[in-house]
C-alpha cells in the first residue's frame, strides 16, 4: 500500500472574551436594554428582540465597559451598533454586539 502524504490544519479560531462576562455601563434605559445584552453572544441587531444594550436618553457621557477576569493580549474589539433605526446618528448609546478578541 502506497503511504498516502496527509497534512494537518491548525487554525486558530479567535475566541470572544468578553462573551457573558459582568459588563457595566453609565445607565441603563430599560432594564430590557442592560449592559449585558451587549456581550451576551447574541449578534442580533434589532433592539427590540432584546440582544442589545441602551444608555438612558440624556446621558451625558454614556459608557459602556466589560470585566474580562484576567489580563490578555488583546487583536480585535469588535461593537456591533443597532441597525433597525436612527440612519447615522451618533451610535454611542447602544450596543448589540460586544467583542474582545485575542
Ligand atoms: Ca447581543
Amino acid at each position: 500500500m502506497k503511504n498516502r502524504p496527509f497534512m494537518f490544519l491548525v487554525a486558530q479560531v479567535p475566541q470572544d472574551l468578553a462573551v457573558n462576562k459582568p459588563a457595566f455601563q453609565s445607565s441603563t434605559w430599560s432594564a430590557a436594554y442592560s449592559a449585558s445584552k451587549a456581550n451576551n453572544g447574541d449578534a442580533d441587531t434589532y433592539i427590540s428582540h432584546g440582544s442589545c444594550s441602551h444608555t438612558a436618553a440624556g446621558d451625558p457621557s454614556p459608557w459602556w465597559g466589560v470585566d474580562l477576569g484576567a489580563e490578555y493580549p488583546v487583536e480585535y474589539v469588535v461593537i456591533t451598533n443597532r441597525e433597525d433605526c436612527c440612519g447615522r446618528q451618533n451610535r454611542s448609546k447602544d450596543r448589540c454586539t460586544f467583542g474582545v478578541e485575542t
